[in-house]
């Protein structure tokens, strides 16, 4: 008896931490919360983070390199949009926000082109604390200068697991179609995957010890 109870209780903990991870599911314009899987791509990995550094699933997760069925959203440079997840963010870590100008329809392009980075969510420090921003939904600005053009827009969660365990990258694209752009070069740009590296000090870093500051992996944000 005693084993069925313990068994019992190991499923039940195993259940709870398969889905207690994860996943960026909706895009919307504005502040409100968009319908899952409208224009943010499907992932095929249920709610797992993607590990490996140089998979091409780190730039639109597990089963996200072209849109399937997903569509596109219409949106004017310099608006809001905002992505939900299904589960509040809740490992440690900078969340990051990515674009990257498709050659044609963003919903036939893999992401294999440049990445610019437009916004970090990086951990603030007071009184010799790290607070870091862990939320069910994340709003931030079109860029108003990029050019008008159909983009990904990416949004990651870099979940820091040191030490005694592997970063996680939880990630999702959404498509968009941008009008109303200018004429920027944004910049710099990087490669996925390329533009994180298990040397990078916010990969490694150690945020339970003397943790002060903090570098966010990835490129600069661009900022207009
Ligand atoms: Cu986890």
């Amino acid at each position: 008896m005693k084993n069925v109870v313990a068994l019992v209780a190991t499923a039940v903990l195993a259940a709870q931490s398969a889905s207690a991870h994860y996943i960026f599911q909706s895009l919307s314009k504005g502040t409100a919360k968009g319908t899952a899987y409208e224009y943010v791509r499907r992932n095929t990995n249920y709610n797992s983070p993607v590990t490996d550094l140089s998979s091409n699933d780190l730039r639109c997760n597990v089963g996200g390199a072209t849109g399937g069925n997903t569509s596109t959203l219409d949106i004017n440079a310099g608006d809001p949009f905002t992505f939900t997840l299904d589960t509040a963010v809740y490992h440690q870590g900078p969340i990051s926000l990515y674009m990257s100008k498709a050659p044609g329809a963003a919903v036939d392009y893999d992401g294999s082109g440049d990445w610019f980075k437009i916004n970090d969510w990086a951990p603030n420090f007071s009184g010799g604390q790290a607070s870091w921003t862990m939320k069910d939904t994340y709003s931030y600005t079109i860029p108003k200068c990029v050019p008008s053009g159909e983009y990904l827009l990416r949004i990651q969660s870099l979940a820091i697991h040191n030490p005694g365990g592997v970063p996680q990258f939880y990630v999702g694209c959404g498509q968009i179609k941008v009008s109303g752009g200018d004429s920027a070069s944004p910049k710099p740009t990087a490669k996925i995957p390329g533009a994180f590296k298990a040397t990078d000090p916010g990969y490694t870093a150690n945020i339970y010890n003397n943790f002060h500051s903090y570098i966010v992996p990835g490129p600069d944000v661009f900022a207009c």
